[in-house]
């Protein structure tokens, strides 16, 4: 009797649900400093709107790549076009923790630290508005409301999630895993920085957040820019996109279609989606644990983080995290591909 319990428990674990659904979603905090598509954060909203392996429980956005006015302007109109507009939106951080703006971050790429009112996205704004509850109010009340069963996919500057488990220490506790793109792995092949010689962007903005996070004790995957630097979103998925009818389909054409008739080579990474599309299938990429801390001394390095296979001085209280190193471009890109244009 008790086997055949634990077998029927196993089928029904493991059976898919009627309509092809998955009998277990990944229930997610998707935390982003959003814009639509070409930006890789819209292209993984497509992606995972698309994914009934995920179950978005909420969208959290953050400033980042362009101001937090514009991440929300755009994230509503993205659900509001893909008719998901029963997905709730909680504006964010305006600004990281402690980087201050200086020259530097005004003249080179990523306007976080602007007030400037957010352009119209396509076809205006959207008519729904975000939540009244915060970023960070939100994800501490879901995470500690279903201990060890939400998860974070962090695709932006990590202010939301520091400030989360810095106001409420349980919330850290009952967080499942943070999925996080982040980071540049120097130790490894391709580990240069991007926005500065050695620092990834998502760090770079938010190094003392990205630090709070890494060491936080939360099961975290680290999708780093030396993963990203092996893909390739190339004409012909996007052609295989542009020939689908479907609203987020017609999107992302209409969003990349420029840079294609342009350039017919045009082959840009990927960084955002890779971190997407490894939570719904983790074996497109190749992981091991390393040791994973952030340097928020605001000297020449402030916002790189410094790796290692085994602990060394300076890194005291850091985290082993699981970091992806390696990735099947071709699987990752037909996965990719098959959700943007599913009905
Ligand atoms: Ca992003």
């Amino acid at each position: 009797m008790r086997g055949a319990a634990v077998l029927l428990l196993t089928a029904m674990v493991l059976a898919p649900a009627v309509h092809g659904q998955p009998a277990r979603a990944h229930r997610i905090i998707f935390d982003t400093d959003f814009a639509l598509p070409p930006q890789d954060d819209g292209l993984a909203l497509a992606f995972a709107l698309n994914s009934p392996e995920l179950d978005i429980v909420g969208i959290t956005t953050v400033a980042g790549n362009y101001n937090l006015a514009r991440a929300n302007a755009d994230v509503l109109r993205m659900l509001e076009i893909s008719g998901r507009t029963n997905i709730r939106v909680h504006a964010g951080a305006r600004r990281p923790l402690a980087h201050d703006v200086d020259e530097y971050a005004r003249t080179h790429y990523g306007s976080w630290w602007s007030d400037a009112p957010a352009p119209a996205p396509p076809g205006g704004f959207a008519k729904i508005a975000v939540q009244a509850e915060s970023a960070a109010d939100f994800i501490a009340r879901t995470v500690t409301a279903s201990p060890g069963e939400i998860e974070i996919l962090a695709i932006g500057p990590l202010t939301n999630i520091a400030t989360a488990i810095r106001q409420q220490p349980a919330a850290a506790r009952a967080i499942k895993r943070i999925t996080i793109m982040g980071g540049a792995i120097a130790s490894l092949p391709d580990g240069g920085g991007n926005a500065t010689p050695n620092a990834e962007f998502n760090f770079w903005v938010d190094p003392e957040a990205a630090r709070a996070v890494l060491r936080s004790g939360v099961p975290i995957v680290l999708s780093p820019l030396n993963v990203s630097r092996k893909t390739a979103f190339d004409k012909a998925a996007f052609d295989r996109i542009a020939a689908a009818k479907t609203p987020i389909a017609q999107l992302v054409a209409a969003q990349m279609g420029p840079r294609y008739v342009r350039d017919a080579t045009y082959r840009p990474h990927m960084y955002d989606e890779v971190a997407a599309a490894s939570v719904v299938d983790s074996s497109i990429v190749k992981t091991k644990p390393m040791i994973v801390d952030v340097d928020d001394h605001h000297g020449i390095d402030y916002g790189t983080s410094i790796d290692a296979d085994a602990p060394w001085p300076g890194a005291e209280g850091a985290s082993r995290v699981q970091v992806q190193y390696d990735i099947d471009n071709a699987r990752f890109m037909t996965l990719f591909v098959d959700r943007i244009v599913r009905q």
